[in-house]
């Protein structure tokens, strides 16, 4: 796009001011914003400004919506078959290279005021492994486990994918192939003042943040991943977010009850902690199952109980999906897919008219994302495969306090030692039943409890107080 070009778009959309200081700025900062102006939405930002900046924004709730049913953690004798057959299937598949990995890291990580890529968060309770160390190692199990190549994708944003391409490459890959490591961008939109302007970063930039999870089915495609997963005969991605170091990867049962109920998207579940837990909630809308987002259920749906006093509504989502190769393909067809964007009210450093840098005490503007789990009501079907919070969910998202690393640390303490003493071995506990040792399973050591009990020889007795590392 060349500035002519730019100014006449812009003035049409009454955005012309993002020119403004255009003349003050260097030769390649003026390349710069004419290839962010080039990306801008011409056709969708006034109804954007009108929808979620000037307007309310918010989700249109459905009329009605009821609990979305979920195949149970456990299955009862009737589903006991279908289990066993999913699990087979899903072996199958992952052996038949047909699966693979993909998180979503892209966020910012405010709330943990940890310095770059959360992914490089240190975590496991005794080696101090990284997230995004704790992925690969289990991708290169489940790998050398089913004799298949599993290649993991990784969804950054613009403000961290630098750094994280540099995280893999000073750590080897974590001994992964580099070849199967295939690291990407989200997309981006423009930031808005209450006013409806677009908001400048400074004088030869416009403010953006990044586009949401949900710009991941995007971007995947966009980006190449998805002609490489074609490449590879990859039809089911994976999906799980960078802070959770509990989740199970490569999940057989998953898969397979996907894969048998001929799925496009999936999701694991949790019966929520409480009805107001900060989770999405997983409804069925129009015979669809949909995601309501904490922050849009009223709280007397939250709060709706059955007649046995349970929780109505109670699977939460925990950003753990399964999501087919075919169906991203689909979505993208038409060109330029967007899901329903959200809105954000946040404090947004900008210029201010005079062109002065303004960090603001108070939200000054809005930023619109998206949400990866507004697919799910555009998939032909989906299935949900509630999980245990114990075994597979424990978010590293704040510094302290709730869903902070102190408390991921234990779970991860916690859910080796249910998996040794599955197996029949003794581990210390204090007398409230607190595990007294530090204890991490390697990846590479066992993927699941079962596979505790073939090892067991190569357990040491564990002293109280001490430090153990299975690997
Ligand atoms: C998310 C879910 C919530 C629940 C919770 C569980 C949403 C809106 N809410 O809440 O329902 O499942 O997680 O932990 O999803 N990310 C990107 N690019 C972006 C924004 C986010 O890659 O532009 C990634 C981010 O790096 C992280 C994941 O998405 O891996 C979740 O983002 P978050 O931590 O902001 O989500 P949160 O905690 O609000």
């Amino acid at each position: 796009m060349d500035i002519a070009q730019a100014a006449k778009e812009l003035k049409k959309i009454h955005q012309e001011h993002v020119l403004r200081w255009y003349e003050d700025v260097s030769e390649p900062q003026q390349r710069q914003l004419l290839g962010q102006i080039g990306e801008l939405s011409f056709s969708k930002i006034p109804q954007w400004v009108q929808q979620y900046v000037k307007g309310p924004g918010a989700i249109q709730l459905p009329e009605s919506f009821e609990p979305a049913p979920a195949y149970p953690a456990q299955p009862g004798p009737r589903q006991a078959k279908k289990y066993a057959e999913a699990v087979e299937l899903g072996q199958n598949l992952i052996r038949s290279g047909e699966v693979a990995g993909f998180v979503v890291a892209g966020g910012q990580g405010t709330r943990l005021g940890f310095d770059g890529p959360k992914g490089n968060f240190p975590i496991s309770p005794v080696r101090k492994k990284t997230l995004f160390q704790i992925f690969a190692e289990t991708l290169l199990a489940a790998s050398r486990k089913y004799g298949a190549r599993i290649p993991f994708y990784i969804m950054t944003s613009p403000l961290n994918y630098q750094a994280t391409v540099e995280i893999f490459e000073n750590a080897g890959c974590y001994g992964m192939d580099k070849a199967d490591i295939v690291i990407f961008q989200q997309g981006t939109l423009p930031n808005f003042g209450f006013d409806g302007r677009i908001l400048m970063a400074d004088k030869g930039r416009i403010a953006t943040s990044p586009d949401g999870h949900g710009g991941s089915l995007k971007a995947l495609y966009v980006s190449g991943a998805v002609e490489d997963m074609r490449r590879r005969r990859v039809e089911y991605l994976s999906y799980w977010q960078v802070d959770n170091p509990l989740v199970k990867l490569i999940d057989p049962l998953f898969i397979g009850l996907h894969a048998l109920d001929r799925a496009e998207m999936s999701s694991k579940a949790l019966k929520k902690a409480g009805p107001l837990e900060k989770v999405g909630n997983f409804c069925l809308v129009n015979g669809k199952i949909t995601v309501i987002e904490y922050s849009d259920l009223p709280d007397a749906a939250a709060m709706r109980k059955n007649a046995d006093g349970s929780l109505a509504i109670d699977m939460g989502s925990i950003g753990i999906h399964l999501i087919n190769r075919s169906f991203i393909e689909r979505l993208n067809a038409g060109g330029d897919f967007l899901l329903p964007l959200h809105k954000a009210v946040k404090k947004i450093p900008c210029l201010d008219e005079q062109g002065k840098a303004v960090h603001p005490d108070t939200p000054n503007g809005v930023k619109l994302e998206t949400f990866v789990f507004d697919a799910l009501p555009l998939a032909s079907n989906s299935i949900i495969l509630e999980t245990l919070r114990q075994e597979e969910f424990s978010p590293v998202k704040n510094a302290a306090g709730a869903d902070s690393a102190e408390v991921t640390h234990r779970m991860m303490i916690e859910r080796a030692a249910g998996w040794l003493e599955a197996a029949g071995l003794s581990v210390p506990r204090t007398a409230d039943g607190t595990v007294d040792c530090a204890l991490e399973i390697a990846p590479d050591f066992a993927l699941s409890p079962e596979e505790i009990s073939a090892r067991k020889d190569k357990i040491p007795p564990i002293k109280p107080g001490g430090k153990v590392y299975l690997g």
